[in-house]
């Protein structure tokens, strides 16, 4: 759309960066944590990259104040980080960790000090182990009530001074990795139907949390985090327009619908009839979700990459194996659901060593969607490269991550022109972190950690890159000074 003058960003707009507890803090069994799905499932051998652990990870649970002064030097208006739920509860209910409740109020307090609003997560992913052997975890309906009991301690205990909530991040991922690809814990394959149920017990704890915030905070603001890659057809082929429509109701507002409208989207509900998933309900279900949805005040979206769809016969290509976990560009395998649509690669675009497709114009594509279907704000709570950094001369030159991050805060600024309500940007990532699947050589950050693959392996010393002096520019200029 044609915008002869940009307003450029409000004047309130919450520049910040993101992490992730289980990527960041490492102490993974200190001051009586309990230990989480991702603390088990790395030491099966073979899951992730060199066998990398977050044990250590960066270390951010003792160097947490460095890491905030570094955050409070260029001006960050937002730090998002995660609780590790088995830090408060070690067992995921039960007993409360009172040392685990002081971790999380140091780190707030520190932030507030600097006047960094604290964004924080609730569930980015590390699941007490001990509900998973209880009862299974996210497979059990308990596991709602357990989530939504911590989720009250934590609006009750740091509510005050916490003032943006993201209660899930990237469902769509988690679940899918775990109950379907094989590749996140519980390691499931191809469990269509235990994936549908977890999907709805996950929907259940969102919903729940949220209708709980309000009640403690009605000042608060509430969402959940989607990682949303917007989809192009391939051609212009009636087939291929049809595909992307089932890739974008069963792959995005499958989720999106369902934090938005409190309603799953008929298509797909159909299509699971017919592949005999019945998803077990309540009865109130329903009306749980339509009522949070009422409540939810953003919807937060993770934005890394478009998808590319095109139509895939029933022989076709499946889902398996396709990723490229080694940072070899050119490994990635065009993967797809057989009878519905496969994701081949737009050769429009560039890529990165991971082979994700390199495309500011989508970050603003993503917003205008939300907008137009959901007309709801908009916390863009993950965006960034992951890249081969090279230290040289102690310092780190990352020219291409300024390149991303530019082109992609130019798109945002479109789309706040275009009418879409952007409140927050997130750099993902603050400091380095372990990347899931792809060990540390897949370095994120605006800082430096000095660390690779083998625990123990550096000093975990933190070195500011030329992306980290060049997002203090933006963060003074409001976005002006690119
Ligand atoms: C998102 C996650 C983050 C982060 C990021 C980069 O899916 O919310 O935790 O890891 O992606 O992904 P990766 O580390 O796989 O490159």
């Amino acid at each position: 759309m044609y915008i002869k003058e940009s307003k450029g960003f409000p004047e309130d707009f919450l520049w910040g960066a993101a992490s992730a507890a289980y990527q960041v803090e490492g102490a993974y069994d200190e001051d009586g944590k309990g230990l989480s799905s991702w603390d088990a499932f790395v030491k099966i051998p073979g899951k992730t990259f060199k066998g990398t652990t977050g044990d250590v990870a960066v270390d951010h649970y003792h160097r947490y104040k460095e890491d905030v002064k570094l955050m409070a030097y260029i001006g960050l208006k937002t730090y998002r980080f995660s609780i590790s739920w088995s830090r408060i509860f070690p067992e995921g209910n039960g007993k409360l960790n009172e040392k685990g409740l002081q971790f999380y109020d140091d780190l707030i307090n520190e932030c507030i000090k600097y006047k960094i609003k604290p964004m924080v997560t609730l569930y980015h992913w590390d699941m007490p182990q001990s509900l998973i052997d209880q009862y299974g975890g996210w497979e059990s309906r308990q596991s709602v009530d357990d989530f939504v009991n911590y989720a009250k301690v934590c609006f009750s205990h740091y509510g005050d001074r916490v003032k943006h909530w993201i209660i899930m991040n990237e469902q769509n991922v988690f679940t899918s990795h775990g109950w379907m690809l094989g590749t996140h814990p519980p390691g499931k394959i191809n469990d269509l139907k235990m994936f549908y149920q977890v999907n709805h017990h996950v929907f259940m704890a969102h919903a729940y949390s949220v209708l709980a915030l309000k009640e403690m905070y009605d000042d608060a603001l509430v969402g959940s985090s989607f990682a949303f890659s917007p989809s192009y057809a391939l051609t212009n082929k009636p087939e291929d327009a049809l595909s992307k429509q089932d890739y974008d109701t069963l792959q995005s507002y499958y989720w999106m619908d369902v934090y938005a409208y409190g309603r799953y989207p008929r298509a797909a509900l159909s299509y699971l009839e017919s592949l005999n998933v019945k998803i077990e309900m309540e009865p109130w279900d329903e009306d749980i979700l339509k009522r949070s949805a009422l409540l939810v005040d953003f919807m937060g979206v993770n934005y890394y990459q478009t998808t590319t769809v095109a139509y895939n016969p029933p022989q076709g290509v499946n889902n398996l194996n396709g990723e490229n976990n080694s940072g070899k560009k050119g490994t990635k395998a065009v993967t797809g659901i057989p009878g519905l649509y496969m994701n081949p690669s737009n050769d429009f675009l560039d890529k990165t060593d991971w082979d994700w497709a390199i495309d500011p114009s989508g970050l603003r594509f993503a917003c205008r969607d939300i907008t137009s279907r959901y007309d709801l704000p908009i916390i863009i709570s993950e965006n960034g490269l992951g890249a081969f950094d090279k230290i040289e001369d102690g310092k780190i030159h990352d020219p291409y991550r300024v390149d991303y991050l530019r082109e992609h805060i130019k798109e945002l600024k479109k789309a706040c022109d275009e009418g879409c309500r952007i409140l927050s940007y997130c750099v993902w990532s603050f400091t380095d972190v372990l990347s899931w699947l792809n060990g540390y050589q897949k370095r994120y950050g605006l800082v430096y950690v000095d660390r690779n693959e083998e625990e123990n392996s550096g000093t975990l010393k933190r070195i500011p890159k030329y992306s980290y002096y060049w997002y203090k520019k933006v963060i003074e200029s409001n976005g002006e000074n690119l």
